[in-house]
Formats: C-alpha cells, structure tokens, sequence
C-alpha cells in the first residue's frame, strides 16, 4: 500500500447488487477499461467474510492498472483485502482514528453535505483526509436511507470551504454532469450509471468525456 497522488476523475463505487450476474470484479474490469481512475467497494449488507472475498477478487482485476482500492467503512478489512484505504460516513470510525490505524500512506475520505461537517472535518488539521465525498447531489434510489439532496449549489458551497478535492455523488448521470461544471468539485462518483450499465466500459468513457471535456 503506497499512498500516491490519486487521480479521482472517475469514481466508480460498486454496488452489488446493481451489478447483478456479470459480478463486481468483470464491472470493475470493464469499467476501468472505460476509464474509472478510482474504485471504492461498498456493499453494506455483506459479511465480513464475503467483503473480504470480494475485495480480494477486485484487487486482483486491479494489479497493474494504477487504479486503486478503496474500501467503504471496513477499517478493519483494509489490510485483509491489501485495499489503498478507505472512506468513511459521519456515522462511522472517525477519520482520524482509521488514519491512526491505517497510517500514512492509505487514502482516507470522508462524506460530507454541509458546510458545518466540512469545518469540522477541517479541525482534525492535516494529514488526515485526502479528500471529500460530498452528497448526495440529487435523489437516488441505490442509496434509500440518504440525506436531502444538496443540488449542485450544495456541492459548490462544499467545495469551497473544502481545503481538499471533493468528489461529488448522488444521481449524477452523463448528461448531469455539465450542471456540475461549476460546481467547483474535482471530481464525479457514480454507481448505478456504471453498475447498472448493459455495457460498463462504454457508459465509463462517456461519463468520462462528458467531465473531462468541460472547459
Ligand atoms: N452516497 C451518497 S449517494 C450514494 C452514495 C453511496 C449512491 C449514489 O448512487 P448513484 O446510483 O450513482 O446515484
């Protein structure tokens, strides 16, 4: 586990079941064909033992891509999994405590949608976070129980009292993307435009050009 400057252009986070009999590792293969630059596996109702299973296999599909892994609230399974890190809600493990566990070179993130949790986060001073998730943008039926959506004027507001890159989510689609564009987020995350796609790699590339293509 080597912490690196990460590009977050892409970031796809893997949702089980919307992958459906294709299975996460062929998503995640396909779609990092297509040009997602970050993975983050989340599957809340999974057992430990099975996250473990499926982290290892996505690993796997990521050797040699430079693409790394990001697992969500498993503090614990990050170095089971051999993960780059992980990210992490307000309701779990505080950042500062998966940094004190994980060390220096993971990756640590944290979800945001006030400006109020983005002073607090500032707080923990550097050297704990490495960026922001802010969302969700709109409603979104892969995440039921998630907070009000914040818009893209929500997301704007975060950004700019973020002193790290914020990655926006939350119902963002291709053609969403440019109402991001001043938005001030680095970057975009997505799952179900990605998970639930007939063609993972195709729908990555156009959510990729569609962000990087922005002026
Ligand atoms: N966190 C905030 S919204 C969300 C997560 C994990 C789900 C986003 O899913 P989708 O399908 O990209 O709208």
């Amino acid at each position: 586990m080597t912490r690196r400057p990460v590009n977050l252009s892409l970031y796809l986070v893997t949702d089980t079941g919307l992958c459906g009999p294709r299975g996460v590792p062929a998503t995640v293969q396909a779609a990092v064909a297509g040009g997602v630059t970050v993975v983050q596996l989340r599957d809340p109702g999974a057992t430990d033992a099975h996250f473990v299973a499926l982290g290892v296999a996505v690993r796997e599909v990521l050797a040699g891509t430079g693409v790394p892994l990001i697992i969500d609230d498993r503090v614990h399974l990050v170095q089971d999994i051999g993960a780059d890190g992980v990210h992490v809600g307000q309701r779990d493990m505080p950042p500062a405590q998966a940094r004190q566990l994980l060390g220096p070179d993971a990756m640590v993130g944290l979800s945001v949608s006030t400006i109020e949790q983005v002073r607090t986060a500032r707080g923990l001073g550097d050297g704990v976070l490495d960026y922001l998730g802010v969302g969700p943008v709109w409603p979104t039926a892969t995440k039921p129980d998630h907070g009000t959506p914040i818009g893209p004027g929500g997301v704007a507001a975060v950004a700019a009292a973020s002193p790290w890159p914020v990655v926006a989510i939350g119902g963002i689609t291709t053609k969403r993307t440019g109402m991001l564009r001043h938005s001030g987020a680095a970057d975009v995350a997505v799952v179900s435009t990605v998970c639930a796609a007939e063609e993972p790699a195709v729908a990555a590339a156009s959510l990729r050009a569609a962000w990087d293509g922005q002026p």
